[in-house]
């Protein structure tokens, strides 16, 4: 059947579900969180048929990237609640098409009533850039949402990189199969500016997913399923930490150094052994 409407172009239609799925699991309070999505040439191709007429104004981001010069991304709107994603997808979200110096967008579909792409759009822009360029193209999906659990470990975990990656990898064991490089960790820092986006991107050099202190999360991954899927795994290992941590009884085991290595042959992952004891 031919694709009458953006909402039911497939990419659309996935970026919508995922704005849902986020919604309902609590992570995305308010105007909370965002996600962009670096389109396919078949996806720019189904969706042209319904661009605005006329696009709209070259914006200049502050931020450049030579390899995402004339990509295309879908992105929810600065200030737009995901809850009313799915209600209303041309008012929240929206596609906009970069120039080809790779410096400014101009907005050709959706983002309506003088929206804009989400505040963190210079924090995903930078980041897609460096997923693109280490996964060889295959990343897609950059998401950040908000939480509970993990925001509550970094009130009361050190902040580095270990002990995130072993509180994680420890508290569930799928994950160590799911990120087997660990998970990168940024202090407090003022959301939406050019800093966070610029240590985010730094760490999206080695890792998956990065963790915002006293915010949320930062994930990356090749489609929606699997970046969202990265979130809910990070998110439910928190989960369980702090469950544990909540009955105030003591760890008498858990999965050692040795049971982690282990798992390494059957799974063929080779874990971070920066962060092994
Ligand atoms: O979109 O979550 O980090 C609102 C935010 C900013
Ligand atoms: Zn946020």
């Amino acid at each position: 059947m031919a694709i009458g409407r953006m909402e039911e172009v497939p990419a659309v239609e996935g970026f919508i579900r995922l704005c849902t799925d986020g919604w309902e699991q609590g992570w995305h309070e308010r105007n909370g969180g965002n996600l962009t999505y670096r389109m396919k040439k078949e996806d720019v191709d189904a969706a042209r048929p319904f661009f605005d007429e006329t696009p709209r104004p070259w914006v200049n981001m502050g931020v450049q990237a030579d390899n995402l010069a004339g990509e295309y991304f879908i992105t929810t709107g600065s200030g737009r609640f995901m809850r009313n994603v799915q209600l209303d997808a041309a008012a929240n979200i929206g596609i906009v098409e970069i120039n080809d110096k790779g410096d400014s967008w101009r907005i050709v579909w959706g983002l309506g009533n003088g929206a804009r792409p989400t505040s963190e759009f210079p924090s995903h822009f930078m980041n897609h850039s460096v997923r693109k360029e280490v996964t060889g193209g295959a990343n897609r999906v950059i998401y950040h949402c908000h939480p509970a659990n993990i925001i509550a470990l970094t009130f009361i975990l050190p902040l580095d990189d270990k002990t995130f990656s072993r509180v994680l990898w420890q508290s569930m064991t799928e994950c160590p199969v799911i990120f087997p490089e660990g998970v990168g960790v940024v202090p407090w820092m003022v959301p939406g500016g050019p800093e966070i986006a610029q240590a985010t991107s730094r760490l999206m050099k080695k890792y998956q997913a990065a963790v915002w202190a006293h915010h949320g999360i930062f994930v990356s991954g090749p489609d929606f399923d699997t970046a969202f899927g990265l979130a809910h795994t990070i998110e439910k290992s928190a989960e369980i930490y702090v469950k544990i941590l909540s009955t105030g009884r003591p760890i008498l085991q858990t999965i050692t150094d040795e049971d982690l290595l282990a798992i390494e042959p059957s799974f063929h992952i080779t874990l971070n052994r920066e962060f092994l004891n």
